[in-house]
């Protein structure tokens, strides 16, 4: 028994983890274990013997029983310090940045002009991108067999619908809607369709902001003074305009409004393709026809009307030499105009 208990001291001394232990306790303690096995044989031995063997064993079982209960917490509370140890956080490093959206460029422009226009005294309203042939054109003074339906070529969907052209058509809508009775003051942006090709200027995609305002007595010096502001705002006050006259069926008379060139200051290069200007919006005062077709009687009311491009005026604004950057979605172009 002395033996036995050496030996089993010293194995459980030196079990490594919770798994040695648990077989030295089997090994030892255990059922068919050398010291059940004394107990047992005790019936054997003479009645003087009986109570020192009976009594030893029960103290060496006792002892190592107790023996094994240290070890466990021994090696248990090993295993826990190891796991604090490797699951330790250095609260001292850096944070790591998450990557968070931000508005695209153009998103951020068109909401800029919406804030400008809200604070003179306009709303804003939207229409479809799939339009009937009769808004696109036909309510605004384009019918059918008309030569100036070449100035935009259209992706037609059937004989009587297609992708709209231009934003024009949300001005038809918002005046029937009022019936008759001004006045009317919206902005409307949106995307249109063209068979343009794609160049650093030109987009068969592009997104177009529209201006309609309608009243008693709205003149043309309304207009310049409306897109004055707008310019002044958008671009600085250093930056040069022009108004050229212009041909647009729904409008009588109509203008172009040009900006000097953002990066050559008029000197001539790939943006404004040598001319020194960029041209950004088309304007002028709504044509008689186009109020009267869309029930407003033209003896009572005036207006003007513009259709910019948003894309346009980022270029300007931010030197920007291609158009494609907007739809090209390369992250790193998009990325400069992280704004919140
Ligand atoms: C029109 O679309 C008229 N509806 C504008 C208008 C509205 C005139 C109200 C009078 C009254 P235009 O085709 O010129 O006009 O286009 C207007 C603006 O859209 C242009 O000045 C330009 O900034 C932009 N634009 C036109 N075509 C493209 C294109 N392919 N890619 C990018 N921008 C374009």
């Amino acid at each position: 028994l002395l033996e036995l208990r050496a030996q089993a001291l010293e194995n459980i001394g030196s079990a490594e983890g919770l798994k040695a232990l648990q077989d030295a306790h089997i090994r030892f303690l255990g059922k068919k274990g050398p010291i059940t096995e004394v107990l047992k044989g005790m019936g054997k031995l003479s009645s003087e013997e009986r109570p020192v063997v009976g009594q030893l064993a029960n103290e060496v079982r006792k002892l190592i029983a107790a023996r094994i209960e240290e070890k466990r917490a021994e090696l248990e509370a090993k295993l826990i310090e190891k796991k604090l140890e490797s699951e330790k956080i250095d609260v001292t490093l850096p944070g790591r940045k998450i990557a968070t959206g931000s508005s695209h460029l153009l998103g951020s422009i068109i909401r800029e002009v919406e804030d400008l226009f809200i604070g003179l005294g306009f709303s804003i309203e939207e229409g479809p991108e799939v339009e009937q042939d009769y808004y696109n054109f036909e309510a605004l003074n384009l019918p059918k067999d008309h030569p100036a339906r070449d100035m935009q070529d259209s992706f037609y969907i059937t004989d009587e619908l297609l992708m709209r052209t231009h934003t024009s058509p949300v001005q038809a809508h918002t005046l029937e809607k009022h019936k008759g009775v001004g006045p009317v003051k919206v902005i409307c942006p949106g995307k249109v369709y063209r068979r343009d090709n794609d160049d650093a200027t030109h987009s068969h995609q592009f997104m177009q902001i529209e201006g309609l305002y309608v009243d008693h007595n709205v003149r043309l010096s309304d207009l310049k003074g409306v897109l004055t502001v707008f310019a002044k705002h958008m671009f600085g006050a250093d930056r040069e305009i022009r108004l050229r006259p212009s041909f647009f069926p729904f409008t009588e008379p109509s203008v172009e409004m040009d900006i000097s060139c953002f990066r050559c200051g008029g000197h001539g290069c790939n943006v404004c393709k040598g001319t020194g200007w960029i041209e950004i919006l088309g304007a002028g005062m709504v044509h008689p026809n186009v109020l009267r077709m869309s029930g407003f009687d033209p003896n009572e009311y005036t207006g003007f009307a513009f259709g910019m491009g948003p894309e346009r005026i980022a270029m300007l604004k931010y030197g920007i030499e291609d158009i494609r950057h907007f739809y090209t979605d390369d992250i790193r172009f998009l990325k400069q105009f992280n704004r919140a």
